[in-house]
Parts: C-alpha cells; sequence; structure tokens
C-alpha cells in the first residue's frame, strides 16, 4: 500500500482529547497515533507521516494498563521521542491469563466494539455477556454481529436469543464472507471512527475484515500464522484503515477472557437483576436462598434466566477477585518501594560513613 498521510481528523482525532493538553504541549510536540505494537517500538501515524517510537521506560511504568494500538502519543517536535500518552477516551482491557491478574489491554480510544460470534457453535449468551460488560466498562458501544449466517438453518432464534439479553444493543446477522451481507455494519464505519472485533478463535473476524477491505490489501498479511491444523489464525495487534475511512483492529481470539473490576460494566450489562436486586428484603441480599428475595422471585416466576443469574454471580465473582488482587498487589507494591528506599538510604549513610 502507498503510504498516505492522514489528517488528524482522518485518524480518528476528536476534540475531547485536546483538553488533556496544554499550548506547551502543542508547542513541544504533536500527537500520533498508535497503529501497532512491535518487539522493537510502537509504530504511529501523524499528520507527518508513519514513524516508530520508543516509549522511554519511566513513561511506559507510568501507564496501565499498557500502551496499545489505537492509544494517541505526544511525540516532540524534533525528534521521534514520545513526551506523553494522552489521556484515553475508552480502553478495552482483560485480566491476562496467568496468575498475577494484571489488566491487559486490548485496543484504545475505540468508538465501537463489534463482539462477533458465530451463529452455529460458537453461539453462546454467557461468553456474550460477558464481552458486553467488558464494552460497557470501557466506554464503548457494543455491536454484537452474528456470522456465518449463511450456515445457520434458524438464524431468527439466534437474533432473538442474541437481542434478549442486551435490548439496547444492536444485533446483526451475517455472511462474512460475502460484501453484500456485511452492509448493515457500514452504520458504525463512517471515516475517522475506529472499531474492533473481539471473539472467540475461528468465528470470522479476520474473514469480515478482509471483506470490509474489499480490493485493498489483506488485512491480515504479516499478523497471521498457521497453526498445528493449518488454520490461519490471528496472533498480533494492529490497526488499519478501510477504503471507507473507518480505522480496525482486528484481534487475535481468545480462549478465556476473565474481566477485571468492571463493577460499572456489569451494573450497565446486568441492569435488569441490580433493579431487581433494589427490591430485595435485605441491601445485602446474595440471592442465594435470603428471605423474599426479588432477584430469586424473578427466576421463580419465569422471567429471569437462572443461566443468566447463574453468570451474572460468576462475573461478580471475577470482579471481585480481580478488585482485590489489584489492591494486593498495589499494597505489596508500596511496602516493597519503602523497603528499597529505606536500604538505599542506608547505603548512601554507610558510604558516608566510609569516607
Ligand atoms: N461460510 C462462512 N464461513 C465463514 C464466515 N466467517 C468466517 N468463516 C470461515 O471461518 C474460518 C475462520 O475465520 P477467521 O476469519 O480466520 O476467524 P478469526 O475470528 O479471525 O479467528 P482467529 O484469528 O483465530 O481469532 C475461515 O475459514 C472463514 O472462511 C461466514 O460468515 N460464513
Ligand atoms: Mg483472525
Ligand atoms: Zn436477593
Amino acid at each position: 500500500m502507498p503510504i498516505q498521510n492522514f489528517t488528524l481528523h482522518q485518524l480518528g482525532w476528536q476534540p475531547g482529547y485536546a483538553q488533556h493538553l496544554t499550548l506547551q504541549d502543542f508547542e513541544a510536540g504533536y500527537p500520533a497515533r498508535v497503529v501497532a505494537v512491535h518487539r522493537n517500538g510502537l509504530a504511529v501515524l501523524s499528520a507527518r507521516g508513519a514513524a516508530t517510537v520508543i516509549l522511554p521506560h519511566g513513561l511506559a511504568a507510568a501507564v496501565e494498563p499498557a500502551v496499545t494500538v489505537g492509544d494517541w502519543l505526544l511525540i516532540e517536535t524534533d525528534a521521534p521521542r514520545v513526551l506523553r500518552v494522552i489521556e484515553r477516551r475508552s480502553l478495552v482491557a482483560r485480566i491476562a491469563a496467568g496468575s498475577d491478574h494484571r489488566t491487559q489491554s486490548i485496543a484504545a480510544n475505540l468508538d465501537t466494539l463489534f463482539v462477533v460470534t458465530s451463529c452455529n457453535d460458537d453461539f453462546n449468551l454467557s461468553r456474550l455477556e460477558r464481552y458486553l460488560a467488558i464494552a460497557f466498562e470501557a466506554g464503548v458501544e457494543p455491536v454484537i454481529v452474528l456470522t456465518k449466517a449463511d450456515q445457520c438453518a434458524d438464524v431468527e432464534s439466534c437474533l432473538d436469543a442474541a437481542r434478549s439479553i442486551a435490548p439496547a444493543v444492536a444485533v446483526v446477522a451475517i455472511d462474512a464472507t460475502s460484501a453484500a451481507s456485511i452492509a448493515p455494519l457500514a452504520a458504525w464505519l463512517a471515516a475517522g471512527q475506529t472499531v474492533a472485533f473481539v471473539g472467540s478463535s475461528g468465528v470470522g473476524k479476520s474473514t469480515l475484515a478482509n471483506t470490509l477491505l474489499g480490493n485493498a490489501a489483506q488485512a491480515t498479511s504479516g499478523t497471521r500464522e498457521d497453526d498445528a491444523r493449518g488454520r490461519h489464525t490471528t496472533t498480533a495487534r494492529e490497526m488499519f484503515v478501510l477504503p471507507c475511512g473507518a480505522w480496525v483492529i482486528d484481534t487475535p481470539g481468545m480462549r478465556e477472557l476473565q474481566v477485571g473490576a468492571i463493577e460499572a460494566g456489569m451494573s450497565a450489562a446486568f441492569d435488569d437483576i441490580e433493579t431487581l436486586a433494589a427490591q430485595c428484603r435485605f441491601h445485602d441480599c446474595r440471592h442465594q436462598g435470603d428471605r423474599d428475595c426479588a432477584v430469586e422471585a424473578a427466576v421463580a416466576e419465569g422471567t429471569l434466566d437462572d443461566r443468566r443469574l447463574a453468570n451474572y454471580r460468576k462475573l461478580q465473582r471475577e470482579t471481585a477477585n480481580a478488585a482485590r488482587s489489584t489492591r494486593e498487589r498495589r499494597e505489596h507494591d508500596r511496602h516493597y518501594g519503602l523497603l528499597n528506599r529505606n536500604a538505599q538510604r542506608l547505603q548512601r549513610e554507610k558510604k558516608g560513613r566510609d569516607y
């Protein structure tokens, strides 16, 4: 693809970002958007074109979760040096696989999160609820995309089921391999908009990205690897522009998507349960055999699905665990930071005595 110059507006810049910058910031540097994270640096695009920059250690350590695709940086005017990471408008994140419960960034500064699942094997309401809670927590509009509609005998019941868990969220069923079929997605793909695809491996995220790209360069060249079964699977994260001017972030399918401390996202995704909970007799009702529990009454009446309640409980537990781990890690870091500073002070005093 020829190197293209984009205006800030085309890159997705919005006036809100400037609120966090001073006049001095604009004199010292210019905004650039992270379009790929490589081992040897961050690929950025700005009104000046493409560049690769390295995030200084101090800056990297100060931004948590880490800088990711979609982030905006302020780059020094006369040198390819990052001055600061511009405050994010939104961040989609999860808890990294492994034990230490750190939050891992998926994509920053999105306008829309396409939650992709297929109408067949992958279709799972509890998984969809999990993604919706993450999108709401991030402050990003979710859209549920049901792929492989061409291989499903009863698309309508998939659509109805998806709508039943989130009445306010748009749901579209498509054949990701067909350009005509994906036309309904255009509503979220105006120039300068940034969207990401998330969902299990094999549901068709990259296929959809390629169909959106049409005859433009392949969305996935260089970012896919054949796995043991000869399938193509997305391995890297990058952002690319569609012919319509929208930016797309394709992500690798995640086998286990653990949620962080997403209290606000949970309230938005499960507002029906939280409204019911407000009517329970006891304000600390656990909705498990407690007296006069409005939530369990709704399950008994058949107005609330017990699958949905079980999933809500499960996600609440994950949220509480994540919040506790973050608290514990902060305390741990504070404690060791203090020990370290004391050790350094002792060393300095000792040195002073030696001379
Ligand atoms: N018939 C049909 N096939 C599809 C559709 N969407 C995806 N496929 C096929 O499903 C397979 C997997 O699609 P990918 O686009 O690689 O899936 P992915 O979500 O990017 O997977 P990961 O990168 O592993 O996360 C490919 O063989 C696609 O051709 C669809 O809507 N209809
Ligand atoms: Mg893929
Ligand atoms: Zn209750």
